[in-house]
């Protein structure tokens, strides 16, 4: 069986405690690899590694062409492996086979994007100030800020940890990627693209583990810088704590439940089609899921009718297996955790209007029916907590202002959706929604060039985008005095 490695100062290792753990195929529960287990001691290697390669400028003082020209060779490795790395995906995380080859794709061409950014940050390195008095001259630096953790899940658990380490490795900075113990084998794969392209030593480490045990005290590390952070709320509440203690930047990606908003107006197979991608595609293992439908009241029943059928249709199995749209859950703890939502959700008095259960003739494997709850209490913990799995709750509105109030009523604020043929109806709800990603007319389709990140418990930052790469540099102004001026406040003017 495969033992993975740890990857740290430009050398695949063991543990140093030669601890390893099982790796499950989620859709016949058996292992197939062994995870290195790394502790506290092989952290505080990898940040010390990339500490000095920050530190010596070996990396950070490179032009962004010289940069971007070994980023793009990690994007043409990723593209090289994209077969292997989905099929890898698939069997450690569970998902269909399609959608995890978007994944490698998509990180490919974030490697590439943020190489052109790196490029063009070359010729536009200080930004000059006028500062209203001619014998200053002052300029604003941008420079990368300096070692970052990022420490990442399990649902997207290649692209979400090269939506950190791309941007990172453009702006100049170092890292240590501790991903998601669930599924950590991609990045073993990433790290090895990384070191064929000759990245230099310390500049990326990967360090697998536990979170207790390798992603606390990376978090805890004093020399990292910043620590980014996509996960659960109450880890990421930890995450903050240590960056307090430390006083370091910290971005964080938490979870959602978010709202999808469809008026009357709008093609009954249209929205069908979108509420199922918004809740069902990866298993509903999304944190921008749209797992809260809101239906104006004259569609609701025909709505229902219809979503229920698509959903009986969808086919579930094994992420491998050709046509399948619904692989099974990623382990038995979230398996475990998705059932106590559903039975809870019975309890409060919602309408199970189908799923919930085991579907039949899969004995085996982390297998669930996708799930829709109608007639949701608005109180209940079905509707207000994110489940991250495929269950969606949907319940009827009568107007647009009740439907806006209804999905800003909620602790997280990271997507929202509206849909319906009156364009500017959904421009202003567009608006009104407090979320900091909203799809018009669909929910989910990601972009590289945009903002990604959410409001209130959705967490801190914005990945993706301009905003992505920024978010991986520090602001310096440098202010110039004319040294053939007297400045003349101690020793006067003739001085
Ligand atoms: O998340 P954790 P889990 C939500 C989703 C899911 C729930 C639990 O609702 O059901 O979280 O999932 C590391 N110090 N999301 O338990 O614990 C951990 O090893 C430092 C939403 O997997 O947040 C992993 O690498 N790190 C979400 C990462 O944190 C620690 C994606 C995330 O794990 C740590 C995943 C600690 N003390 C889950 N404890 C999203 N926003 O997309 C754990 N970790």
């Amino acid at each position: 069986m495969h033992k993975t490695r740890l990857y740290i100062a430009g050398a695949f290792v063991a543990p140093q405690a030669q601890g390893y753990f099982p790796a499950i195929d989620p859709a016949t529960e058996a292992p197939f690899a062994e995870v290195a287990a790394g502790q506290a001691a092989d952290i505080d290697r990898a940040v010390r590694a990339a500490r000095e390669a920050f530190d010596t400028g070996i990396w950070s003082e490179l032009s962004g062409t010289s940069r971007a020209a070994m980023l793009r060779l990690v994007a043409q490795g990723l593209r090289a492996r994209l077969a292997e790395i989905a099929a890898l995906e698939v069997r450690d995380n569970g998902k269909p086979l399609p959608e995890a080859e978007w994944d490698v794709g998509d990180a490919a061409f974030a490697f590439d994007y943020y190489a052109d950014l790196a490029e063009a940050r070359d010729s536009d390195p200080e930004e000059p100030v006028d500062v209203g008095d001619a014998r200053f001259a002052a300029t604003i630096r941008r420079e990368p800020l300096g070692v970052v953790a990022a420490i990442t899940p399990w649902n997207f658990p290649l692209l979400m940890a090269v939506w950190k380490v791309a941007p990172a490795l453009a702006a100049g900075c170092t890292i240590v990627l501790k991903p998601s113990e669930l599924c950590s084998l991609s990045c073993e794969v990433l790290a090895q693209i990384i070191h064929a392209a000759g990245i230099p030593p310390g500049v990326f480490n990967l360090v697998t583990g536990t979170g207790p045990e390798a992603g606390q005290p990376l978090a805890d590390h004093p020399l990292i810088d910043k620590v980014a952070f996509t996960g659960s709320v109450a880890t990421g509440r930890k995450v903050m704590m240590a960056a307090a203690a430390g006083i370091r930047t910290v971005a964080l990606e938490l979870g959602g439940k978010s709202p999808f908003v469809i008026f009357a107006d709008c093609d009954l197979d249209k929205a069908v089609e979108w509420i199922l991608f918004g809740i069902f595609w990866n298993k509903g293992e999304v944190c921008s899921a749209t797992s809260r439908v809101l239906v104006e009241r004259s569609l609701y029943p025909a709505l229902l009718a219809r979503l229920q059928q698509a959903t009986e249709a969808i086919p579930i199995g094994a992420g491998s297996m050709p046509g399948v749209k619904l692989g099974p859950i990623v382990s038995q703890g979230q398996y475990d955790k998705i059932c106590a939502a559903i039975a809870a959700g019975k309890a409060s008095g919602a309408r199970l209007v189908t799923g919930g259960d085991r579907p039949e003739g899969l004995t085996r494997g982390y297998f669930l029916r996708p799930t829709i709850f109608a007639d949701v209490p608005t109180d209940s913990a079905l509707w207000r907590e994110e489940i991250f799995g495929p269950v969606v709750c949907v319940n009827p509105f009568d107007t647009e202002a009740e439907a806006v109030a209804e999905a800003n009523d909620s602790a997280y604020g990271l997507a929202g959706a509206v849909m319906s043929d009156d364009l500017q109806r959904c421009e202003r709800v567009a608006r009104k929604l407090r979320a900091g990603i909203i799809w018009v007319n669909c929910s989910q389709p990601t972009f590289t060039q945009l903002p990604w990140g959410g409001v209130k418990a959705s967490g801190i930052g914005r990945e993706l985008g301009r905003a992505g790469f920024e978010a991986y540099f520090e602001t310096k102004q440098i202010t110039r005095f004319d040294s053939r001026q007297t400045w003349g406040w101690y020793l006067g003017r003739d001085a």
